[in-house]
């Protein structure tokens, strides 16, 4: 089963941001769907939670420079 998750990203200034981070994401296990707004910072997700957590997508995010936490 899969789950969406919204989630803000702060840090993104060019396409080629909204780029890096959609193409890293897809390439890890349980992503089903990814897609990052530049203008709104903000990014939805839809993923197994048996295989990869909200933390570590935010994790994997950090890592490529932007921060990243749970849309409320
Ligand atoms: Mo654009 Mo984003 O030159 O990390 S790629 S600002």
């Amino acid at each position: 089963a899969s789950v969406p998750v919204d989630l803000t990203i702060r840090g993104m200034t060019c396409g080629s941001c909204v780029r890096t981070i959609e193409s890293q994401l897809q390439n890890l296990a349980g992503i089903k769907f990814v897609a990052v707004s530049l203008e709104k910072n903000r990014g939805r997700i839809i993923f197994d939670p048996n295989l990869i957590s909200v933390q570590q997508l935010i994790a994997q995010i950090s890592k490529l420079g932007f921060a990243a936490e749970e849309f409320a």
